[in-house]
């Protein structure tokens, strides 16, 4: 947690349900039994239950979006990135010591990358858990990766795959590749590729306002369906 914030960014008091507006009607069809796919080398399939095993980590970070909005102060829980890779995926799926990039998948369909070397920080976690509360569908439950010295989009709610590649030659951007920075650190400012992270501040922040309205929104109307749908 920091009394100050990076630059660029304004604090909200509130974590708004947030992403790229072709998301805001995405949600994953069963997250019922919940897995996560390792690929790239031996595939694996990890259940969640697996992850109980691990020690179980509290964690009060700030959370930074690209588009310049932050959030202070977010208790998650979950498990360290770091010991699942450790004690889970280096014991069974043996990826290619070579592999440096992780390619994260949603079940919504959305795709960013990770360095492993980012992945493996201390702070990124599997979390399940967020202000005391099992994570909610809004906020990518019942599990996401929380990466809070990297932009928001690097925290991919819903993970569902990782593969561990090379490089980033088989990665698909879930929308235009400039705005995918390989590392997107906030204390860079490494908002997205070719611009500088002070002009994407201006371009981004006009955004805000409307896709955090879209996104309650299409978050209020898809509870609805549920209830009518009976789904829960
Ligand atoms: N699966 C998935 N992960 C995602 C997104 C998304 O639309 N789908 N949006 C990203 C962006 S841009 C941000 S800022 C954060 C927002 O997380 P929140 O909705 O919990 O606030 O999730 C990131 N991870
Ligand atoms: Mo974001």
């Amino acid at each position: 947690m920091s009394s100050t914030l990076p630059k660029g960014q304004r604090l909200l008091d509130e974590f708004p349900r947030f992403g790229l507006t072709p998301f805001a009607r995405r949600f994953p069809t069963d997250v019922s039994e919940p897995a996560i796919k390792i690929l790239g080398a031996v595939e694996q399939s990890i259940e969640i239950r697996e992850l109980t095993n691990l020690e179980r980590v509290e964690q009060v970070s700030d959370f930074h979006c690209v588009t310049t909005w932050s959030v202070s102060g977010l208790v998650w829980s979950g498990y360290r990135f770091r010991d699942v890779y450790q004690q889970i995926i280096l014991r069974s799926a043996r990826p290619d010591p070579g592999a440096q990039v992780l390619l994260l998948k949603a079940l919504d369909g959305a795709r960013t990358t990770l360095l492993l070397e980012d992945a493996l920080a201390d702070d990124v976690l599997l979390a399940d858990r967020l202000n005391n509360e099992p994570l909610d569908l809004a906020h990518g439950g019942p599990l996401r990766l929380v990466a809070p010295a990297h932009y928001g989009y690097k925290s991919v709610k819903f993970l569902h795959e990782i593969s561990f590649c090379h490089d980033e030659s088989k990665f698909r951007p879930s929308a235009f590749r400039f705005m995918d920075h390989t590392r997107a650190r906030v204390a860079k400012e490494e908002r997205g590729r070719l611009f500088p992270g002070w002009l994407l501040r201006y371009l981004y922040r006009p955004l805000v306002r409307p896709t955090r309205r879209l996104f309650a929104k299409t978050y209020r109307a898809h509870l609805r369906f549920r209830e009518t749908k009976n789904l829960d």
